[in-house]
């Protein structure tokens, strides 16, 4: 080494050391300023959405105390108004720079806990949503009883029979699921989408369906009245709803809080689970501001831990907490992934001169193209709305196709994330669906492929409906308790394996309702 070498080596080395010296100090003032707490709580569910909803009420009015712990905000405690699809705002991104709608993707954000997140994977997008009510503040509603015979084919060990005369009917009541009135379908200018989406389907031969909704459709004709504040007629869904969908914060949480024994700790960010020698669980957990800044660190011990965190989120817990605290899993963790066969697709040009499918459009869908007996194109589409603020001439449609090729969810313990086998393989028979659907409506109607959305018209990597990795009678016993566990259940999407072929959210509940049922019968909880 020269002299000059010598130099730029040791002045780059001193302040590197200073750099490094000066991080660390910093790191260790941030560390003084966290608080740290340890915390003794009995049952404890990680998540807010459907799966852990029905474990809270259920157990409270059992008697049992339960801490349920959500990374999310709680919304309605914050007192922050949702944004809207055309103004996002707070509400529209998890820690975000950017919006992260499927589509048009032009504002700039200041990162904040938002409700809605997308987790990146390299073939495939996956959105979340995130806050007191997980998925509930950012679906759109539908509210979708399976077909039986896809439910027994999927689920072989339940009783279809219960299912259909006792759990689905109890959660469309509890849920507050109802339908739109069809005069007011009829003369809504506000469903001109769904109107001409369903004309268009029966001209290409296709049978339409109405799809019940957790929206309540008599606050919907008020809003078009201007009787009472707009929500679904403003352009209201993925960053939450202001008025009239009745989320589970509404629903489910809100019963659960009534009882008295439910304590929700919102932005308590679950890091790591630990089993001890006692067979309890210690939770290593970050309780977060809304700009995504650690203000405490807390240990929660429990005897019971339910794990709601949605598909992804359960098998992130699941996956870190067995590399990085040895935590048990069974070897099927992960296996039977899918994205319940979730393919979108549209069509341009679609009667661009005589009102296309509407400068105004309600944000919650009412239709679906019923293709599901057809053997060889086997699918169920929504009609989906795409509230653009003029008219665009554009129907767009989110197909949910069989998933005959599962994925599957490793853990990388380089960047301590999950990473999904999931290729265009698993999505080739989805597309030829896509492609056969998309040909049929253009040569009835006319209209293009929907290149002004996606990128040749086909939208293979987005995702609504991550499930499986966690199945039911696989990875757990028949009612949710993972194996390998004394002490540990899983209750939410990630039971489901990886197909339902409609919309979940009404299976997810069900079965979570069915689990809890049978594990307090079982005095699990005792
Ligand atoms: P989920 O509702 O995702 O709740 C999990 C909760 O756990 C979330 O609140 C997370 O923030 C929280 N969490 C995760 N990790 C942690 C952690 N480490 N610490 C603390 N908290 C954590 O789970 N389904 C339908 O049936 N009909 C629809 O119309 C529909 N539309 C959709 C539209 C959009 C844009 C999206 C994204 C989804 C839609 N879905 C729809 C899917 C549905 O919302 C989803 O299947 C369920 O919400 C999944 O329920 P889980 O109980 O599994």
């Amino acid at each position: 080494m020269n002299r000059k070498d010598f130099i730029t080596t040791s002045a780059l080395a001193i302040s590197g050391f200073y750099f490094l010296q000066s991080d660390l100090l910093k790191a260790a003032e941030r560390n003084v300023n966290i608080k740290k707490e340890t915390i003794d709580a009995p049952i404890v569910i990680i998540g807010s959405g459907y799966g852990g909803a029905v474990s809270a009420l259920r157990l409270c009015e059992a008697g049992k105390k339960v801490v349920m712990l959500e990374m999310g905000l709680n919304w309605e405690k914050a007192g922050i108004p949702y944004s809207n699809l055309l103004k996002p705002g707070k509400s529209s991104a998890w820690l975000k720079k950017k919006s992260i709608a499927p589509f048009m993707n032009i504002f700039s954000l200041t990162p904040f806990t938002g409700t809605l997140d997308r987790l990146d994977f390299e073939n495939i997008k996956i959105w979340v949503g995130r806050g007191v009510g997980g998925g509930s503040l950012v679906n759109g509603g539908m509210a979708v009883t399976p077909k039986k015979n896809y439910f027994s084919e999927v689920f072989p060990e339940l009783d279809a029979e219960k299912f259909y005369s006792y759990y689905f009917p109890l959660v469309q009541e509890e849920l507050k699921v109802n339908v739109i009135n069809e005069n007011f379908l009829k003369e809504c200018p506000y469903y001109q989408f769904t109107r001409v989406g369903e004309e268009e389907a029966h001209k290409a031969g296709f049978k339409t369906i109405r799809v019940p909704n957790v929206y309540d459709f008599k606050y919907m004709e008020k809003e078009f009245k201007n009787e009472v504040p707009r929500s679904a007629l403003n352009t209201e869904v993925i960053y939450g709803n202001n008025h009239g969908k009745n989320s589970l914060d509404k629903t489910y949480l809100k019963k659960a809080l009534e009882t008295g024994n439910l304590e929700i700790l919102d932005l308590h960010h679950v890091q790591s689970i630990r089993l001890n020698k006692d067979t309890t669980y210690t939770l290593n957990t970050n309780q977060i501001d809304t700009s995504g800044n650690v203000t405490a660190e807390k240990i929660f011990n429990c005897k019971k831990l339910i794990l709601s965190a949605g598909t992804m989120g359960t098998l992130q817990l699941l996956m870190r907490s067995n590399a990085e605290n040895s935590l048990p899993i069974h070897e099927k963790i992960g296996k039977n992934w899918g994205n319940n066969g979730n393919f979108m697709t549209g069509r341009n040009w679609v009667k661009p001169f005589s009102g296309g499918t509407g400068s105004k459009q309600s944000t919650i869908p009412v239709g679906g193209i019923d293709n599901w007996d057809d053997k060889e194109h086997t699918f169920f589409t929504e009609i989906a709305p795409l509230p653009m603020g003029m008219d665009v001439a554009t129907a767009l449609y989110l197909l949910i196709n069989r998933v005959d090729k599962k994925g599957e969810v490793i853990y990388n313990k380089t960047n301590r994330s999950l990473t999904l086998h999931w290729d265009n393989s698993h999505t080739a028979k989805m597309k030829e669906n896509a492609q056969y659907f998309v040909r049929k409506m253009n040569k009835a109607n006319g209209g293009t492929r929907s290149h002004f959305l996606f990128n040749n018209g086909f939208g293979a990597d987005i995702c609504y409906h991550p499930l499986g990795g966690c199945v039911l009678g696989e990875s757990t016993n028949e009612f949710g308790k993972l194996k390998h566990h004394e002490n540990l259940y899983v209750l939410d999407g990630s039971l489901i394996p990886g197909t339902i072929g409609v919309n979940p959210f009404v299976t997810i509940t069900a079965i979570a309702e069915y689990c809890i049922e049978n594990l307090i019968k079982q005095n699990e909880f005792a």
